[in-house]
């Protein structure tokens, strides 16, 4: 569906009013025209494809549609050079009115339906715009116009399955040049630098700040300083964007030295049957993504148990959340535009109308549990983690020690962690991996 279509079908399926969306604005570094790298609001781009900043789309009751556009100052071109103008921009998007989107308030009504910025520029600004309080918006913004966007958004059509696609195509090559240069005695940014070399060289952006590192068992490593040792597993998590803008999300664990120890490769085996649960419970018709997740985490349980890190009745100890010492995140989330499509609406993303998230722990961090339905996009990628302070403080009071055998368990504690992610297609009948098939 093109953008005019995406445009037609929220104003069909939205509350009645008129529905203001807003693109993202430049944030600077230490002054205004000196910015971090732009990355356009999701939404935004998927009912305009423009990559305009400081813009806003206005479709009103009527179905008139209103593209405001910052006008650039004459001097401007010196820096930049020539700009597209809000003509030319309007055009491209097929939108037939244009506006200054510095009057875009006078545009604005009691009844006018957003959704809140999740930037800060853009809530005074919308407060600004609105009369209103910046800590008034959480309250005033359309939870309708929300749920209508997501209910969008996360029926990928085939335009868009092409583009995620060729985003885990071109990371399967910034993977497989990662690998290409892994050894140890190296350091994880020399593996990083090979990581990112494919997508620079093609102008593509990173969907997220890559995890490249042999501390695995700290979920979002952001450092790249770690020499790596013959024994280290190397987690890299990591995904390019599409020429459109759609993210891949990879994980893949490696062995430095080629090969896994045989301690190590046990547990690596009980990650890929966990993923392998996930994956194949994604398959079900109707399934939801709760499901997916007990489905993998009964799977890790039941290796762990095997290894004796873990005992009594597998249920039990998945409904207790005994697991969670091993791997204490959600099975997965959707994936878009954003990396975490849609995080910004919050849990209206992955639950349904009238279900909570758990406030177990393990459960709480889970961001999509609902029935999963044709089109949708999402992660598998389920880990296993020694974290020795969430062992300590766990063995500190024999949590669940029915479940967990703490004396195996501290003679795992220096195996850091492990975590393999795919990406998943749901079909009518069925799902695939997306991709052209990484090894793991
Ligand atoms: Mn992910």
């Amino acid at each position: 569906m093109d953008h005019a279509g995406r445009r037609l079908r929220l104003r069909q399926t939205a509350p009645q009013g008129d529905i203001l969306i807003l693109s993202a604005s430049y944030v600077p570094r230490n002054y205004p025209a000196e910015i971090y790298p732009f990355h356009q609001d999701a939404t935004f781009r998927y009912f305009t494809g423009l990559k305009e900043p400081d813009a806003a789309l206005l479709i009103k009751d009527d179905g008139t549609e209103i593209l405001f556009v910052t006008e650039p100052d004459p001097d401007d071109v010196i820096w930049t050079g020539p700009v597209p103008g809000a003509d030319a921009l309007a055009a491209q998007a097929g939108i037939r009115n244009t506006a200054n989107y510095a009057d875009l308030g006078k545009y604005l009504t009691a009844h006018t339906l957003w959704i809140e910025p999740y930037d800060f520029r853009l809530k005074l600004r919308l407060a600004a715009w609105l009369s209103i309080t910046p800590d008034q918006l959480s309250a005033r913004a359309s939870r309708e116009l929300g749920r209508a966007i997501i209910e969008l958004r996360a029926h990928k059509d085939p335009d868009e399955i092409a583009e995620l696609n060729e985003a885990i195509t071109l990371t399967k090559r910034m993977i497989s040049s990662a690998q290409a240069v892994l050894e140890p005695g190296r350091l994880e940014s020399d593996i990083l630098a090979a990581l990112l070399a494919p997508a620079i060289a093609n102008e593509r952006d990173q969907a997220f700040n890559p995890i490249v590192t042999v501390h695995g068992e700290t979920l979002h490593n952001s450092g790249y300083s770690h020499r790596i040792e013959p024994d280290d597993m190397l987690v890299i998590d990591c995904g390019a964007e599409s020429p459109e803008g759609y993210c891949a999300d990879i994980t893949r664990t490696l062995p430095a030295s080629g090969i896994f120890s045989a301690k190590k490769q046990i547990l690596y085996d009980a990650v890929l049957a966990a993923q392998h649960a996930g994956i194949e419970q994604t398959k079900v018709p109707g399934t939801t993504q709760y499901e997916v997740h007990i489905a993998a985490c009964r799977a890790l349980t039941e290796a762990l148990k095997h290894l004796g890190l873990m005992r009594g009745n597998v249920d039990d100890a998945v409904s207790c959340g005994a697991h969670a010492l091993f791997m204490p995140h959600g099975i997965g989330h959707m994936l878009g535009l954003d990396a975490h499509d849609m995080e910004n609406y919050g849990d209206d993303v992955g639950y349904a109308p009238g279900t909570q998230r758990s406030k177990q722990f393990g459960l709480d961090a889970l961001r999509l549990a609902r029935k999963l339905e044709p089109g949708f996009v999402l992660t598998v990628e389920p880990g296993c983690y020694f974290i020795p302070e969430l062992i300590d403080r766990w063995a500190a009071t024999n949590h669940l020690s029915e479940f967990i055998n703490y004396d195996m368990v501290n003679k795992y504690r220096d195996m850091r962690g492990i975590r393999i992610e795919d990406d998943i297609l749901i079909l009518a009948s069925g799902s695939i991996v997306l991709g052209p098939g990484i090894d793991k």
